[in-house]
């Protein structure tokens, strides 16, 4: 079960010391004796683990336009501003386009081909998962002596109970299995058309989120042609939580996460995963939840979809808040290396997320898909003013990443695609040691793309859906009159206080640092000579001089085409065969009294429908 933890959300608390000087101090006569002591003894010296907690906040489907640091004055997001403001701008950070491949990459290092896992979603009933003989972040941080807890989504395969989280180095799981849930009552609703005759017909279902499009044709319900998978899917370890409901997601998921950190033994160092469902969409049938008063709080937005959104990503920005203060309280901070990132970029068409001014949406390999949010904040990069990081970085880096910092030695990880960016974190003169990144390769769908330094290559068998540029850009409505910074910290943050606080505020001058972490690219003229036409061959983008990607340059470089072409084709060589596989009827959560469910390891259910 749940536990509501104290204090009420945004109810701002204080260090235990101060409070246990007042209770003293209460005391009548013979207290006063102890208050004196208390007050001239210096606080109490926390013992600290050698090693750094790692704290690894994951947004779902969070775009780059959907936060205030990339200079949107639309969706305020005060807290992760406040951690930009004092850490590191990941401005040139990648992912994967959609969610089952980059939280593959992000827990094994490895590029989704790699892992079987590089051709979409995994979806419920479906026998496939993260292959189970690669080592994972988690267990090679619990040989580090290192407490992990998981909370929120995994996505990464369950249909064997070896599968969980729990079993593949997490020391608690508290969240659900699958892509989504509706925030509210935490289940899951999956359809798919399973005709192949009506598949074909239907091909553009296949290549748009399932959240948001209409469900199957009407034809495909009269055939009988289509397979519905709903149940319960909220998780305590190994348990389902069946009787829970009634409070929103985010917010109990940011509840679980204070418990975490209130409980920690912080002598031993933690790796927190809070794996938010925010911002992506949880219901078919009512995609966007938020909270009613958050809502209320962003007035500013006319348009009714992406208000509530924006509500999301507000919740989502309390719960940064949130974990920063339990840190604090706890006098965590010191050793902590936080990360906010997201998995993807933004769902901005079909879908109320923005990645503007980049093209394209999640599932797409243009920039709005692949390039993703990204802050890094810790006392331990030693930084002396907050920076913009241009330096290439993909979303494989942090196991070595957080394997390094830890101590480790990145020889022990064997052959990963990631790349130990510690200390070129710290230090802005270093160049990046990643020169490429393989943002995809499918052979299912034959689209594939690769940045290789500032080019960018992509191929597709077919025209690519979500290949416009999408708002809103957030300037349409508002409501900043003088100040950005004053705009979006006007109602508080939990880390700015905190940082100002405790001497670790690193922002010298207002405003102009978000200047520098905006894309610009002026008005998209399209030239007809630089369109994008897969018909006709690979497209290639200039992607520093052209992070817009308007003007496809492959005419104009056919050596630089062939070159690249021939990386993809070995990349795409090292690939295991796609997981994909049909949906097994018996792990229908129907069989398993309405639970999404390891149903191969059930040993007595009944389908009553098969
Ligand atoms: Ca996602």
């Amino acid at each position: 079960m749940v536990e509501k933890t104290e204090p009420e959300e945004n109810e701002r608390t204080y260090p235990v010391w101060p409070r246990i000087i007042a209770m003293f101090a209460s005391f009548a006569v013979v207290a006063v004796v102890f208050t004196a002591v208390a007050l001239l003894s210096p606080p109490p010296v926390v013992p600290q683990p050698e090693l750094p907690h790692i704290i690894f906040i994951l947004a779902d489907d969070l775009g780059w336009n959907d936060v205030s640091f990339h200079g949107s004055p639309q969706i305020p997001t005060p807290n992760i501003d406040a951690l930009a403001a004092s850490g590191v701008i990941l401005n040139n950070y990648y992912t994967h386009p959609q969610c089952t491949p980059s939280r593959g990459a992000l827990m094994s290092g490895k590029y989704a081909n790699r892992l079987g896992l590089h051709h979409g979603d995994l979806r419920p009933a479906e026998a496939s998962g993260l292959p189970l003989n690669i080592a994972i972040l988690p267990e090679y941080l619990k040989k580090m002596g290192y407490k992990s807890h998981i909370i929120g989504k995994w996505h990464l395969g369950y249909h064997r109970k070896r599968y969980l989280p729990t079993r593949r180095g997490f020391d608690s799981f508290f969240g659900f299995l699958n892509d989504n849930i509706d925030y509210y009552d935490y289940t899951c609703f999956y359809e798919e058309i399973t005709s192949p005759e009506m598949k074909n017909v239907s091909l553009a279902i296949d290549a748009a989120d399932e959240n948001y499009i209409s469900p199957p044709t009407s034809d495909a319900k009269i055939s009988g042609n289509v397979k519905t998978l709903f149940g319960i899917d909220l998780w305590e370890n190994e348990e389902v939580v069946r009787d829970f409901r009634g409070e929103y997601a985010t917010n109990v998921f940011t509840d679980k996460a204070l418990d975490v950190i209130d409980e920690h033994n912080v002598t031993k160092p933690l790796f927190l995963f809070v794996s938010h469902a925010a911002s992506q969409a949880g219901n078919k049938f009512f995609p966007l939840q938020s909270p009613s008063e958050l809502y209320e709080r962003n007035n500013h937005i006319k348009e009714s979809d992406r208000r509530t959104y924006a509500g999301m990503v507000e919740a989502l920005d309390d719960s940064v808040g949130r974990i920063f203060d339990a840190l604090s309280q706890k006098d965590m901070l010191k050793k902590s290396i936080i990360v906010i990132s997201s998995d993807n970029g933004g769902a901005a068409e079909p879908g109320s997320g923005s990645n503007w001014p980049f093209r394209g949406t999640k599932f797409s390999l243009w920039e709005g898909g692949v390039r993703s949010v990204g802050v890094v904040w810790s006392p331990l990069l030693n930084l002396e003013k907050p920076r913009v990081s241009m330096q290439l970085m993909h979303i494989t880096d942090w196991l070595p990443t957080f394997y390094s910092a830890a101590g480790g030695d990145v020889d022990d990880l064997g052959d990963i695609d990631g790349i130990n960016m510690w200390s070129v974190l710290k230090d802005d003169e270093k160049s990046s040691p990643r020169e490429e990144v393989l943002l995809n390769v499918d052979p299912i769908s034959g689209i594939g793309g690769l940045r290789i330094g500032d080019m960018k290559i992509l191929v597709s068998d077919y025209p690519v859906e979500g290949s416009d540029w999408y708002g809103p850009s957030g300037l349409e409505d508002s409501n900043v009159t003088d100040s950005f910074d004053d705009w979006v910290w006007k109602n508080g943050s939990f880390v700015k206080d905190i940082l100002v606080e405790t001497g670790q505020w690193l922002l010298s001058e207002n405003d102009v640092w978000r200047q520098e972490a905006m894309i610009i690219c002026g008005e998209n003229f399209l030239p007809v000579s630089g369109k994008c036409d897969f018909t006709n061959g690979p497209c290639l983008y200039n992607i520093t001089d052209d992070p817009c990607e308007y003007k496809n340059i492959a005419s104009l470089y056919p050596k630089v085409v062939e070159n690249m072409l021939n990386r993809l084709r070995d990349l795409n060589a090292t690939s295991l065969p796609v997981q994909t596989k049909e949906l097994d009827p018996l792990g229908d959560p129907v069989c398993h009294n309405f639970a999404h469910v390891p149903w191969m390891d059930e040993e007595d259910f009944d389908c009553p429908l098969s």
